[in-house]
């Protein structure tokens, strides 16, 4: 395959073809030496959950040795991939209320609690008492309740208090209001046991109970208690593609998911002493980027640069510019071990839960975290010197980030007034027709950046606003769609309006995975401001993910749908076909449900057109269709009103 058919980003063919002819390989290369790929596996009709199996759906084989059928086997692989998104998600998130914890007690001296207005807010809606009390001992009560979220015995979970009534209600009757992310995970592992839950619309329906405590759980948990300890986001500007790497300096990439590292590194990276360490080893500076989410986390607070998404991790070291590369957790590829070694940049693993055989082990702890970072930044210096030879792409791109639901919310109403009534008013007056949340990964399978740009390019032409996060936020930023100037040009005349009048861009970029609960925030406020119905499935907005990967996406593609939406994947990427059960639920039994549902389409532009009749035909049940016609009453109707 040709680097262009790999991706649509110049910088990224670039080293594709450069990695090619130094005989290298990345993730293209072995997706093409695995095809063909099991076709059992596409459709979710494989299972190896015991050693009867593993069992595969066939015409002459419909059922498995244990008798589960097509339906069983696919809504229970989902399942499975809903609970381990889940766990993901929200053991990041613990992690995080850790770090919080220990920061609140003092005990991790690195950290301190940077939104403390934030943390009276989260500590006011968890119950915890703020008056006359320090700092501390609010954030303490808040971290311990945060905390034991995670593992609570019993009890429901108090984020999820911050959606509409009527949505909390549905999930109340339909007895799926989230518990504890643990039970819910464990429950999940447990019911797809062999010979458990084998009736798929109960496994269904478990799953959306699942991906929902990762959602309005976990997730909204690691985001909140984030955006306390580093700072809620605001918008600033900053620069993203492997452009951004710096052929005089000594560069650094932070690649995962928790800022809880990436944070210390940038911070370390502006040590006087190391500074001049690097000066001193021949370079101009210091220069830290990212990688996947945790780039976004430190785009989104700092400006720090991206590199690149998911795909791009191999194409950083190729460039033989980095001198260290830590990783953290999620979306790391073991492969990045093997390019590692064909340039002098040192890998290494931070996550005591994620080590790659072969590779240093550097651990991250709480109580040390700055002393660590330095230690890594120092390996960094020490390394410039065994530079070869050095290829960095130019392309790069302007981007403004920092689209917190608090900074949404600002911008729109004023720091004094803050709301989301403009916004509101303009879908309501037609001139934004709803809006659309394009998030998620990048797939060997597609066109690296392809559909998500070309996605948000057709939806914001469309007068649709566009939220983005995850890699496809990287995908848009690369393409200049998070850069206002560029964006404003591409957007329909309705949605330009409001943005310039408002000083938003029209492709907002929210942040990582787990700020998709930014998302729900932002549409459970929408909601509570009035006028666009009493919950998130009236809104005229939909959700999608062309270019998913992982289990994660899967999770948060459904606590979309059980939160009211709709949520559009590329066929190939979302493997329940297996099942017409299973997909007739998914794709539209669930609605009746929840209110929500699933869809699949793989090209981005009839994926614009299938969210925007589902954002007009919202607008038509919600009335706010009908033009009010200015009408010139005569002698006639007038009298007609009188007698009326
Ligand atoms: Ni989300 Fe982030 Fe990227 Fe996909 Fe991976 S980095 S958590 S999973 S690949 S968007
Ligand atoms: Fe086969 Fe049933 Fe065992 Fe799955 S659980 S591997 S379908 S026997």
């Amino acid at each position: 395959m040709e680097p262009h058919e790999r991706s649509v980003d110049k910088a990224a063919q670039k080293m594709i073809a450069n990695m090619a002819e130094a005989g290298q390989k990345n993730a293209w290369d072995r997706l093409e030496a695995q095809l063909p790929q099991c076709g059992f596996g596409k459709l979710g009709i494989c299972c190896r959950i015991c050693t009867m199996g593993p069992c595969r759906i066939t015409k002459k084989a419909p059922v498995g040795v244990c008798g589960a059928d097509a339906d069983t086997i696919v809504a229970r692989n989902f399942l499975r991939a809903v609970a381990a998104g889940a766990s993901a998600h929200s053991d990041h998130g613990r992690g995080v209320a850790e770090v919080f914890l220990a920061t609140a007690q003092g005990e991790a001296p690195d950290y301190d609690l940077k939104d403390t207005v934030k943390l009276n807010k989260l500590a006011q809606e968890l119950g915890v008492e703020t008056k006359g009390r320090s700092t501390s001992e609010i954030a303490i009560d808040v971290g311990e309740i945060a905390l034991a979220e995670f593992g609570k015995p019993k009890g429901n979970q108090l984020m999820a208090l911050r959606a509409p009534q009527p949505r909390q209600e549905i999930w109340q009757k339909l007895d799926i209001t989230p518990r504890a992310v643990d039970r819910e995970v464990v429950e999940a592992l447990h019911r797809t046991h062999m010979g458990v839950d084998q009736d798929y619309r109960n496994i269904l329906m478990h799953a959306s109970r699942t991906a929902l405590a990762d959602g309005w759980g976990g997730s909204m948990l690691a985001t909140e208690l984030q955006d306390v300890l580093f700072g809620t986001p605001y918008p600033g500007r900053g620069e993203v593609n492997l452009g951004v790497l710096n052929k005089d300096e000594v560069n650094i990439i932070v690649h995962g998911h928790e800022p809880i590292l990436s944070e210390m590194i940038v911070a370390a990276s502006q040590d006087d002493e190391l500074l001049a360490a690097a000066i001193e080893a021949g370079a101009k500076g210091i220069n830290v980027a990212g990688i996947c989410c945790t780039a976004n986390e430190l785009l989104m607070r700092h400006g720090i640069p991206i590199a690149g998404s998911f795909l791009s991790q191999e194409l950083a070291i190729a460039t033989g510019a980095i001198e260290l590369m830590a990783v953290d957790v999620q979306c790391v590829m073991q492969g990045l071990a093997e390019i590692a070694k064909c340039f002098h940049t040192k890998l290494v693993t931070t996550a005591d839960k994620a080590r790659i055989f072969g590779v240093e082990h550097v651990p991250m702890e709480e109580r040390t975290a700055l002393n660590t970072a330095k230690e890594l930044v120092n390996v960094a210096i020490d390394n410039y010197k065994n530079r070869g030879e050095v290829d960095i792409p130019s392309e790069k791109e302007k981007v403004v980030a920092g689209f917190s639901h608090e900074s949404i919310n600002y911008m729109l109403g004023g720091r004094f007034r803050a709301s989301y009534r403009p916004l509101n008013d303009n879908i309501m007056n037609g001139r934004i027709r709803g809006i659309a949340g394009i998030v998620g990964c990048t797939n060997p399978k597609v066109p690296q950046d392809f559909t998500h740009t070309t996605l948000a390019r057709e939806l914001i032409r469309r007068d649709v606003l566009v939220l983005t996060t995850g890699c496809a936020t990287i995908a848009c930023g690369k393409m200049g769609l998070a850069n206002p100037k560029k964006a404003l040009e591409l957007a329909g005349p309705g949605l330009r309006e409001v943005c310039e009048a408002v000083g938003i861009p029209p492709v907002l970029t929210c942040g990582s995975c787990v700020d998709n609960s930014r998302l729900l925030v932002a549409c459970a406020e929408i909601v509570r401001e009035g006028g666009l119905g009493d919950d998130i499935s009236e809104l005229p907005a939909a959700g999608a993910c062309l270019e998913s990967i992982t289990e994660k996406a899967i999770s948060i593609g459904h606590y979309f749908v059980a939160s009211g939406m709709l949520v559009v994947f590329a066929k190939e990427l979302l493997p329940i076909s297996g099942s017409e059960n299973v997909s007739d639920y998914l794709f539209r039994g669930i609605e009746k449900d929840l209110g929500g549902r699933w869809a699949v389409e793989s090209d981005p532009v009839r994926a614009a057109e299938m969210i925007l009749e589902h954002i007009e035909s919202k607008r038509d049940a919600l009335g706010i269709n009908i033009k009010k016609r200015r009408k010139l009453y005569d002698m006639e109707d007038r009298r007609a009103l009188a007698v009326e």
